[in-house]
């Protein structure tokens, strides 16, 4: 049983141990092989790294990564001598919006959620999930398209009873939305993705799980509560062996959807993400360790966590996936006409049209826009859309956005960040408060539109000429407040 004054004393690259969750591991064989670098293994060095850990490893990773000889213990006297640390000024003022919370009684809409995550989330977590790729110009651009489009609404209709339930790849649910998949969910809260489960379970929403999750696979599933449906999102590994496992197990696990991405051969540049970052380790006094690994350090977690992504996925690709799963195999990150045609063509079952957010590429369309021109063509070459489903997902904020798209031909809509931000502030509640407000606007709008199915809802309802011509957008006031514009280099202190 090491002391923590002992395990102290290993804080050198030849000699390193860390803590994690009152274990102590000797991890010196390991930190160059760590795919997030050494660097930040030795920001650690002889302390307890539990805190950073947590978010960005799922619970097996120890076992799957460190030979049982590297278990040096449990720590002696870890209660005892639990290091306070010293708050900066920035920290403190955060601590103290926490307490200053508003009640959930207070959030009316989605973009309330977003407007308390920004100024009580811890700041790294935040720019993590908030930022976009260059510019944010796309991840803006998926907000505004929504914005220029336009009802044609009918009135006169019996619309004592609205149903909004529907059907996704066969599986009933209770709303035209889902819970799409968002890497790192402890990053956001300390039960990660299980509390989008357990929120997703009672309100009846379909889950995507992600391959990234803090959570293990296995915990999330079992969080379900056995008759809710759950997707999985799948990042291709270039080791195609780990892939069928994966695969294979989902779908053991009663998984009803296999989402792959294919919009991210490599991550996007998020600077907001990659300067909160910097300006977070470079206090740090590890000069030389950061020196050498500086590239490492900027990519930040995400890019270091996703080198595994195979970057020469193609199209001969489906085929195998085909072979290895019964479950319905759907393209995520698809952006453009051609490409939606081309998985028509290699026997997809369906596929989702998103820029990943706004973190992919930047100045690639939003979902919605590339919907308006890609049911025609899937339709003008007899595809058959109910077979073959057309899902989107980026900017959506209202339940109206949820409705523009179902009139246009999609057959769910997928949230992710927004989700997150709700469980971040106010955890399980908060997520179903999320889905409760999304059911009440589109309830409503379903009625102020004339239709009480979502089997109604068709092109006839919507306007879309300023979509592509862009006309004039209103200012949208809640998204102008929440919206943090980015930030150039800070100078030095004196
Ligand atoms: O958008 C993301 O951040 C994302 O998909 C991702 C990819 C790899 C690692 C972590 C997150």
């Amino acid at each position: 049983m090491p002391s923590l004054l002992e395990i102290a004393e290993h804080n050198t690259h030849d000699d390193c141990w860390v803590v994690i969750h009152g274990k102590a591991y000797d991890v010196t064989g390991f930190l160059d092989e760590h795919p997030g670098g050494s660097a930040i293994i030795m920001k650690f060095a002889g302390k307890d790294a539990t805190k950073k850990f947590d978010p960005i490893h799922p619970p097996d990773t120890l076992d799957k990564f460190l030979s049982p000889e590297c278990y040096m213990g449990e720590v002696e006297d870890e209660a005892e001598e639990e290091e306070e640390e010293e708050l900066t000024e920035e920290e403190l003022a955060r601590a103290e919006m926490v307490t200053r919370k508003p009640s959930l009684d207070a959030i009316y809409n989605l973009t309330d959620f977003e407007h308390v995550a920004r100024h009580t989330m811890d700041p790294t977590a935040w720019a993590y999930y908030s930022s976009g790729s260059d510019d944010e110009i796309t991840m803006r651009e998926n907000r505004n398209a929504y914005q220029r489009i336009f009802f044609r609404p009918r009135i006169m209709v019996d619309v004592s009873k609205i149903d909004m339930s529907t059907t996704m790849l066969g599986c009933k649910t209770s709303v035209p939305f889902y819970i799409t998949a968002t890497a790192l969910g402890k990053l956001g809260h300390p039960d990660g993705e299980t509390v989008l489960t357990r929120a997703a379970g009672k309100e009846g929403v379909i889950q995507m799980i992600p391959t990234l999750a803090s959570c293990a696979f296995d915990e999330i599933v079992d969080a379900a509560d056995g008759t809710q449906t759950q997707w999985f999102q799948l990042y291709v590994n270039a080791d195609r062996a780990v892939c069928r496992k994966l695969v294979e197990h989902a779908e053991a696990r009663g998984v009803r959807g296999l989402f792959i991405t294919v919009d991210a051969p490599q991550l996007g540049r998020r600077e907001k993400d990659m300067r909160s970052k910097h300006f977070e380790e470079t206090t740090d006094v590890q000069q030389e360790e950061e020196e050498e690994e500086k590239i490492d350090r900027l990519q930040g977690a995400a890019r270091a966590i996703s080198s595994f992504i195979d970057t020469s996925l193609s199209w001969k690709d489906v085929a195998w996936f085909r072979s290895i799963t019964k479950m319905p195999i759907l393209l995520k990150g698809v952006q453009s006409v051609d490409d939606a045609l081309l998985a028509a063509e290699h026997g997809c079952d369906g596929i989702v049209l998103s820029n990943h957010g706004g973190r992919q590429l930047e100045f690639a369309p939003s979902a919605i826009e590339i919907l308006t021109e890609v049911m025609p063509a899937l339709r003008a070459r007899g595809v058959d859309t109910n077979k073959f489903q057309v899902y989107v997902d980026g900017g959506v904020r209202r339940g109206s956005d949820i409705i523009k798209a179902i009139c246009l031909g999609a057959k769910g809509v997928g949230l992710g960040r927004l989700f997150l931000y709700a469980m971040s502030t106010y955890g399980e509640q908060g997520v179903r408060k999320a889905i409760n407000i999304l059911q009440d606007e589109i309830e409503m709008n379903m009625r102020l539109l004339g239709v009480t199915s979502i089997a109604q809802l068709s092109e006839k309802y919507v306007d879309v000429l300023g979509l592509k011509n862009g006309r004039g957008v209103p200012e949208d006031y809640l998204f102008r407040e929440v919206y943090q514009p980015m930030a150039l280099p800070r100078f030095k202190s004196k």
